[in-house]
């Protein structure tokens, strides 16, 4: 029996399904709000999410007007560490800086 082909023995086992599916991705959101610097954004826009200095600019003045914006999408664990990384750099700094993860 062929396990990869649907039309046989009602299809893939669902656990292969799960082993072979793509990861979900998931959109980290970069969050506006009234204290952080806009130095920082730009700085955590280079250093977190690899941005050039003219794309963290932009990206950072969209959120700052539009009250959010996207950073980058990655797989669950990626976005995950960087929302976290974004969190701890900015608790150090005394910023209330804050992300969110969004499924695609
Ligand atoms: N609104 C902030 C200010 O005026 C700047 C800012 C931009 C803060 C983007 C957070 O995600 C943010 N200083």
């Amino acid at each position: 029996m062929d396990p990869f082909n649907p039309e046989i023995e009602g299809g893939i086992d669902e656990d292969i399904q799960e082993i072979i599916k793509e990861p979900s991705m998931f959109k980290v959101i970069l969050l506006n709000d009234d204290y952080t610097t806009m130095e920082f954004v730009i700085e955590i826009l280079m250093l977190v999410f690899a941005k050039s200095l003219e794309a963290a600019m932009e990206i950072m003045l969209n959120v700052h007007q539009q009250g959010s914006g996207i950073c980058g999408v990655y797989p669950h664990e990626i976005a995950e560490t960087k929302a976290e990384t974004v969190h701890s750099l900015a608790r150090e700094r005394g910023f209330p800086l804050r992300c969110a993860l969004e499924e695609v």
